[in-house]
C-alpha cells in the first residue's frame, strides 16, 4: 500500500495537541501518565524513547505495546520516533523522523500509508520533507527546551511565518519549549498544532495540563465537526 491514506483536514485535526514521550521523561509511570494525558484530551501521541535511561530491546518493545494499545483503545493515533521497525512490528499509526534519521523517502517507501512526519528547522528543511513525502513537519525548536539533549538554538515564532510567505501548506505542528501559555502565539503564527513533552509528562496532573493546552489551541484555532473525540471532554 503506498498511497498516503491520511488525508489534511485530519492530519491538522490530529496535530492539535500532540503530547511526545518516552519513559525517561516521565515522574512517574510513563502508562499513566499516557493514560491521564489521554484523559485530557490530547489528540495525538508520539512515543520517542531516546536519550539517557532510553529503554532498548525488549523492554522498549513491550513498552511501546503496551502504549500503543492504550492509544488504540481511546482512539488515540499512536507514532513511534524513530524507530521503523518497531512501528512495523507493534502497528503504529505513523512514524516521524528527524533530519538525520534514515532518509524521510526511504522511510515512506517502508511504511506505505502510514503517518510520515518530518522534522524542519527553516524553510529549506520543510521543502525537502515535502519533496520526501510527508505528510506533516514539526517545526522548532521555537522555544527553548530542556529535554532534547542535542537541540539547535530556539528559532522564535518567524519561522512560521517565512514558512507561509514561502507557500509551505503542509500541515504543521511547532515544537520546543511549548506551554499552555505560549501553545495560542504558536498556533496564531501558522501552526496546526503544538507539540510538547515537558509540558504533560513533568506535570503533577497530565489531565489538567492537556486540558488546558486543548484549551488554549482551540480558542485560537476553533474546532471543527472532524474532532470526534471533542464530545468527551
Ligand atoms: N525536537 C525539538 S525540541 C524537542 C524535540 C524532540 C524537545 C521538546 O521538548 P519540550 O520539553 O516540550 O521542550
Ligand atoms: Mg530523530
Amino acid at each position: 500500500m503506498n498511497e498516503h491514506t491520511w488525508h489534511d483536514a485530519a492530519i491538522r485535526e490530529a496535530l492539535q495537541v500532540y503530547f511526545i514521550m518516552g519513559s525517561n521523561n516521565c515522574l512517574k509511570d510513563p502508562l499513566l501518565v499516557l493514560e491521564e494525558a489521554i484523559e485530557g484530551g490530547i489528540t495525538l501521541f508520539q512515543f520517542r524513547e531516546k536519550g539517557t535511561g532510553a529503554l532498548k530491546g525488549e523492554a522498549k518493545v513491550e513498552i511501546a505495546s503496551r502504549m500503543r494499545e492504550l492509544c488504540r483503545w481511546h482512539g488515540v493515533p499512536f507514532i513511534v520516533n524513530d524507530d521503523v521497525e518497531l512501528a512495523i512490528t507493534i502497528d503504529a499509526d505513523g512514524v516521524h523522523v528527524g533530519q538525520e534519521d534514515e532518509g524521510a523517502a526511504a522511510v515512506r517507501e517502508r511504511i506505505g500509508g502510514k503517518l510520515l512526519g518530518v522534522s524542519a528547522y527553516n524553510v529549506a528543511e520543510a521543502e525537502a520533507a515535502i519533496r520526501s513525502g510527508a505528510d506533516y513537519i514539526g517545526v522548532g525548536p521555537l522555544f527553548t527546551t530542556q529535554t532534547k539533549e542535542d537541540a539547535k538554538a530556539a528559532s522564535g515564532l518567524l519561522v512560521l511565518a517565512e514558512m507561509q510567505g514561502s507557500d509551505i501548506r503542509i500541515p504543521i505542528v511547532g515544537i520546543g519549549g511549548i506551554t499552555a501559555a505560549n501553545a495560542g502565539e504558536v498556533i496564531r503564527a501558522g501552526a496546526d498544532g503544538v507539540s510538547f513533552i515537558t509540558a504533560i509528562s513533568h506535570a503533577e496532573d497530565p489531565t489538567g495540563a492537556a486540558r488546558e493546552l486543548l484549551h488554549a489551541v482551540q480558542s485560537v484555532r476553533g474546532t471543527s465537526g472532524y474532532n470526534l473525540r471533542a464530545g468527551e471532554q
